[in-house]
């Protein structure tokens, strides 16, 4: 009766291109969450920390090549050895803040044209449904005015812009999508709002499979 009782901590994914501000919006988010007393905790993805976080970051950074079906299976593995994990965290009632998910995982790859859609979802099948999923956009002219993309595989305007088309074509109406060019207050404000009621809507709830 008492496990029954007991609230979970919810699931809450960032995804988008490279520089729209997911990084920050995580940080700001778990701070609030904290200084608001509840339980939190950030993960980002790729784990550059495990062994296979480091050959994942080798590959980012253009220490070795992979071939292209090699590297994503890599990084739904990076994925899956954080899963025992992570529930045992949001179990005992922490919500886990993620920066990038399985979405990034099929977009980025899918983005390459070389492994289908449906392909490129299959390693992620049944990894833990996140609770909310927020989308941060932003039109690759305004991307490109931000700054300077670093010396890291896939941060060139081309790539990114036809990550942003895979990321469109995925998203369905669970997601929210906000708009990365507003103010990074304002758009915390939204964020914060949401994933509280997500965290108070969620806590008896089970997490899904996703895309079972
Ligand atoms: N990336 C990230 C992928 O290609 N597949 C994945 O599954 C994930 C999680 O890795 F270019 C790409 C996206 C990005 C790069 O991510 C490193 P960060 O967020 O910039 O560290
Ligand atoms: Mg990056």
């Amino acid at each position: 009766e008492l496990e029954k009782m007991a609230r979970r901590g919810a699931l809450i994914v960032f995804e988008g291109c490279d520089r729209v501000g997911k990084s920050t919006q995580c940080q700001r988010l778990v701070e609030a969450l904290k200084t608001s007393g509840r339980q939190a905790e950030s993960l980002s993805f790729p784990n550059r920390d495990t062994a296979i976080g480091k050959l994942i970051n080798n590959y980012l950074n253009k220490k070795i090549e992979l071939e292209n079906h090699s590297i994503h299976l890599l990084f739904a593995a990076n994925r899956w050895e954080m899963v025992p994990q992570m529930e045992k965290l949001l179990k005992s009632g922490t919500s886990l803040i993620v920066d990038r998910y399985a979405f990034s995982g099929v977009a980025y790859t899918a983005a390459k044209k070389t492994a289908e859609v449906d392909w490129c979802k299959w390693p992620d099948i049944g990894l833990p449904t996140p609770d909310v999923v927020f989308y941060l956009s932003l039109s690759p002219e305004a991307a490109q005015q931000r700054s300077m993309y670093g010396n890291e595989r896939y941060e060139k305007a081309e790539f990114q812009a036809e990550v942003e088309r895979q990321f469109q074509a995925m998203k369905d109406e669970s997601w929210e999508t906000i708009d990365a060019s507003r103010s990074v207050d304002s758009i915390h404000r939204e964020v914060l709002e949401t994933s509280l009621r997500a965290i108070e809507e969620n806590s008896h709830k089970d997490i899904l499979p996703l895309w079972k």
